[in-house]
C-alpha cells in the first residue's frame, strides 16, 4: 500500500497516464494494456505529463516508464487508416526531446517502432536485460515515422540502421547497449526504481540533455557515399522484391546521413504518409491483425480445457512424417516414428539428422542441440509402440483405403483419450474418423512441405471433433511455432481447394493461347515466389502420374511420356541448364500448339490482365464459396492460409483482402464476363453477388 506521501505525490493525468514524484524525480507511468500502444489517449497524457514536469521547478528529471508487460510496443496500429488525432507521435517525441529536464526512458518487454522512437527522443535510455528493441514498421509496409529513421543512424551508424529498419527484427538489450541505443542495463525487475536512481545521478552530476538529433560522429563518414546504400539495395534486391517500404526506409536513412536533421524529418514524414495511405501497408496491417484473429474460435472460448500432450506418435517417416516429427522434437516433446519397412525408417531418421546437421552448419543450432533433438526421436516398425502416445499423427501416402486401415488399427491400439490426427491434404476427415469408435478425438492436422519450415497448419474440424481436442490442437500448433487455422471438412480444405481453380485456369490459358512462361511471369510479377508451371517442375511432373494410365490428354502427361519430369530430369515445362536456371522450351511450345490443334482450340492472344484475373478472381470466388459453406470462420483466415502456405505476397493481404481491394463489384463483373465466354466454372458465388450488390466486403461478415 502506497504511503500517504506517495499517494499524495501521484497525479492521474488521464485514464492511462499517471505522474508521480519521488523527490526531485518525476515518474511518468503509462498503463494501457495489452502492450501500451501509443494511442491518442497515451499521447495526450505524455504531452500533458511533460508540460507539467517542465512547469514544476521542483522536478529535476523525469523517468518515462510503462506498467504491465512491456514498454510502448509502437504506435497504435488500429488507428492507421482512420482520421489522424493530435498530438501525433512526431509532435510527442519532439516535446519529450525539447523537455528542459532530462527524460530517462525505462525499457522492459518489447520497445518497438514508435515506442523505440519515443525512447530515442529521451535523453537517456535504460533497459533490463530481457528487454528487446526493434523497428518492425517495415513488416507493416511502413517506416519509423516519428524520427526513428533520422535518430537511429545518428546513434548506430547507417549500416546498422539499414539492417534494423529493413529487417524489422528485434535485438536484445545487450546488443542495443553495444550499439549505443541503450545507455545502461539495469537489474532485471528493478524498474522504475533503478531508473529513478539513475535520474538522481544525472541530476547530481549535472549531466547534459543528450539529444540524439545533435549527434553526427556516426554518420559523417558516410556522407556523400551513395555506394553504401546502392550496395545495400543490390544485396537485398531479391528479399525486397515487390515491397515498397524497404526502399522508402533506405531513402530515409540516406537522408539522415546527407541532410540536416529537420530536412530529413520532413522527408521521413512525406514518405511515411505515402506508405500509410498506400495499398501495401493496408494489406500488411490487415495481415497483422488477421494473424492474431486465427486463434479466436467463436464457439470455443479461451478457457476451454486442453488435453495433456506429453508424447507424440507419427506414422510415416517420409518427407512429411519426418518434417512433422522435427516440429515436436524442436518443442522438446518425445516422438515415436512408425514405419512399415526398416529401410524406410532408416532413411527417414537419417534425413532428419541431415536436416538438423545442416542447420547446425549454418550456426542456427549447436551440435548438442542436434543430439538432444535426435534423442527425442524413436523409430519403430510396430504400430503398438504408439499405445502410450497422447497424440498420433498419420502422415502416409494420400490414399483413403490405406488411411482407413491405419485408423481402424490405431483405434484398437491408442490409449483412451489419445488424439488421432490425419495429415491428409484433401481427403474426408469424417470418413476417416468413422473408422474409429472415438470420432470426437479425430481431426485433421494438415502440415505443409517442408513441414519443419512452413508456418501454416490447417487444423481440420470433423463433424464430431470435441472442442477440447480442437483447443488442444490449436494450442499445440502455437507451441510448435505454427500459425494454426481452423477449417472445416471439404475436398482440399481451404488452401488446396482454392489452388484447384488457379491450376485449372493456368492449364486452360496455356491451351487457349498463352505459354507456361507467360502465366508464370504474370503470377511472379504479381508477387508469388514462382508460377504454377515452374512450381510443378520443382515438385516433379510425375506426382500421381503413371505411364500405364497416361493418355496424352494434357501437356503434363505428354511431357511425362517424353521423360520431361521437371527439374530433376533437367526438363519439364522449361529447359534447365546445369545451374537449374529455367528457360522457355521451343519443344514444349510445339507440344502445346499441337495439343491445342488436336483439341480443336483456335489459339488467340491473351493479355496479362486476363491471365491474372482468371487465375486470381476464380480463387476469390472459391474463397467466397468456402465462407458460404462455413469451411472457414472468417475471410482473413483464408488470407492467412494463402500467405503462410502458398506464397501469396503479404503486401497484397491475401486473396480475399485483395478481392476487396480490387472491389467485389469489379471481381463479380469480370467473373460474369468469363462465365459468359468460358463457362460455368466462373459462376459467381451467391455470397459474392450479395456482398457486391450491398457494397460490402468479406470482412464485414
Ligand atoms: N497497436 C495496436 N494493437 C496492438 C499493437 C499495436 N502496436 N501491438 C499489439 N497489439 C494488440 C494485438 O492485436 C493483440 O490484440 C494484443 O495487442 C496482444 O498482441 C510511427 C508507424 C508487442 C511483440 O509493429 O509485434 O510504431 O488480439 O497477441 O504475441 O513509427 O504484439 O489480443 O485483441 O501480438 O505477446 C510498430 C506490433 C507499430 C509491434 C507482443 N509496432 N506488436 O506480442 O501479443 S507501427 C509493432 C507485436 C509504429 C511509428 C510506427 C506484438 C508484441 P488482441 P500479441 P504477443
Amino acid at each position: 500500500m502506497d504511503t500517504a506521501a506517495e499517494a499524495a505525490s501521484r497525479t492521474r493525468i488521464n485514464p492511462v497516464v499517471e505522474l508521480a514524484r519521488d523527490g526531485e524525480v518525476a515518474v511518468l507511468t503509462v498503463d494501457s494494456p495489452p502492450v501500451n500502444a501509443l494511442s491518442a489517449q497515451v499521447r495526450e497524457g505524455l504531452v500533458e505529463g511533460i508540460r507539467q514536469t517542465d512547469a514544476d521547478p521542483a522536478v529535476k528529471a523525469v523517468v518515462l516508464h510503462c506498467a504491465g508487460r512491456t514498454f510502448f510496443a509502437g504506435a497504435d496500429i488500429s488507428e492507421f487508416g482512420k482520421p489522424p488525432k493530435h498530438p501525433n507521435l512526431p509532435e510527442v517525441v519532439d516535446i519529450i526531446e525539447a523537455s528542459t529536464k532530462p527524460v530517462i526512458a525505462a525499457l522492459h518487454g518489447t520497445a518497438l517502432g514508435g515506442g523505440l522512437e519515443t525512447a530515442l527522443a529521451c535523453h537517456y535510455r535504460l533497459a533490463v536485460p530481457s528487454a528487446k528493441c526493434g523497428f518492425p514498421e517495415v513488416k507493416l509496409g511502413l517506416l519509423p515515422g516519428a524520427g526513428g529513421t533520422q535518430r537511429l543512424p545518428r546513434l548506430v551508424g547507417p549500416e546498422r540502421a539499414l539492417d534494423l529498419v529493413t529487417s524489422g527484427s528485434q535485438i536484445s538489450a545487450k546488443a542495443a547497449q553495444e550499439m549505443g541505443i541503450v545507455d545502461e542495463l539495469v537489474e532485471e525487475g528493478s524498474l522504475p526504481a533503478s531508473a529513478i536512481a539513475f535520474a538522481r545521478k544525472v541530476v547530481a552530476e549535472n549531466r547534459p540533455l543528450k539529444k540524439v538529433r545533435d549527434l553526427d560522429d556516426k554518420i559523417e563518414a558516410a556522407r556523400g557515399r551513395p555506394e553504401i546504400f546502392d550496395d545495400f539495395r543490390k544485396a537485398n534486391a531479391r528479399k525486397f522484391r515487390g515491397f515498397q517500404a524497404p526502399e522508402y526506409n533506405i531513402r530515409c536513412v540516406e537522408a539522415a546521413v546527407n541532410l540536416p536533421f529537420d530536412e530529413g524529418i520532413r522527408l521521413e514524414r512525406q514518405l511515411f504518409q505515402e506508405l500509410v495511405s498506400g495499398e501495401q501497408s493496408a494489406a500488411q496491417r490487415h495481415v497483422f491483425f488477421a494473424e492474431r484473429q486465427v486463434w479466436k474460435i467463436p464457439d470455443i472460448s479461451d478457457d476451454t480445457p486442453t488435453l495433456p500432450v506429453k508424447k507424440v506418435g507419427i506414422i510415416g517417416a517420409g518427407t512429411m512424417g519426418g518434417g512433422i516429427s522435427m516440429n515436436f522434437a524442436n518443442a522438446g516433446l518425445p516422438v515415436t516414428i512408425v514405419e512399415a519397412k526398416p529401410e524406410a525408417l532408416e532413411r527417414g531418421l537419417s534425413v532428419i539428422r541431415r536436416n538438423y546437421e545442416s542447420t547446425a552448419k549454418k550456426g542456427r543450432m549447436t551440435a548438442e542441440d542436434v543430439e538432444r533433438r535426435m534423442e527425442l526421436l524413436t523409430g519403430s516398425l510396430d504400430l503398438s509402440a504408439l499405445a502410450d502416445c497422447d497424440l498420433i499423427i498419420e502422415a502416409v501416402f494420400e490414399n483413403m483405403a490405406i488411411k482407413k486401415e491405419i485408423f481402424t488399427k490405431l483405434d484398437a491400439i491408442a490409449k483412451p483419450g489419445a488424439i488421432l490426427a490425419t495429415n491428409t491434404s484433401y481427403l474426408n476427415v469424417n470418413e476417416i474418423a468413422a473408422m474409429t469408435k472415438r470420432p470426437e478425438h479425430v481431426l485433421g492436422m494438415h502440415f505443409f512441405s517442408p513441414a519443419n519450415v512452413m508456418r501454416l497448419l490447417e487444423v481440420v474440424r470433423g463433424e464430431k471433433t470435441d472442442k477440447r481436442v480442437i483447443a488442444t490442437a490449436m494450442q499445440l500448433g502455437r507451441k510448435i511455432g505454427k500459425i494454426a487455422v481452423l477449417v472445416g471438412v471439404c475436398h482440399g480444405f481451404v488452401g488446396n481447394r482454392m489452388l484447384e481453380p488457379r491450376q485449372r485456369e493456368a492449364n486452360r490459358l496455356v491451351l487457349e493461347g498463352a505459354m507456361p512462361w507467360d502465366v508464370d511471369r504474370v503470377l511472379y510479377d504479381f508477387g508469388f515466389p514462382m508460377g504454377p508451371f515452374a512450381m510443378a517442375d520443382l515438385a516433379g511432373l510425375d506426382i500421381g502420374w503413371s505411364r500405364e494410365t497416361s493418355k496424352g490428354e494434357t501437356v503434363r502427361e505428354i511431357l511425362c511420356e517424353q521423360d520431361r519430369r521437371g527439374q530433376k530430369t533437367g526438363a519439364g515445362f522449361y529447359d534447365y541448364d546445369e545451374n537449374r536456371k529455367a528457360k522457355p522450351s521451343g519443344l514444349v511450345e510445339q507440344i502445346i500448339l499441337d495439343l491445342s490443334a488436336k483439341k480443336g482450340i483456335t489459339r488467340r492472344a491473351i493479355s496479362d490482365q486476363e491471365i491474372l484475373e482468371r487465375c486470381v478472381y476464380s480463387m476469390v470466388n472459391e474463397g467466397a464459396k468456402i465462407l458460404e459453406e462455413g469451411i472457414a470462420i472468417r475471410s482473413s483466415d483464408i488470407d492467412i492460409v494463402w500467405i503462410n502456405g502458398y506464397g501469396w505476397p503479404v503486401y497484397r493481404g491475401g486473396p480475399m483482402f485483395y478481392g476487396e481491394q480490387v472491389g467485389l463489384a469489379k471481381v463479380l463483373e469480370r467473373l460474369r464476363d468469363y462465365e459468359a465466354k468460358l463457362g460455368p466454372e466462373f459462376k459467381p458465388s451467391a455470397l459474392l453477388e450479395r456482398l457486391a450488390s450491398e457494397g460490402r466486403g468479406f470482412r464485414e461478415l
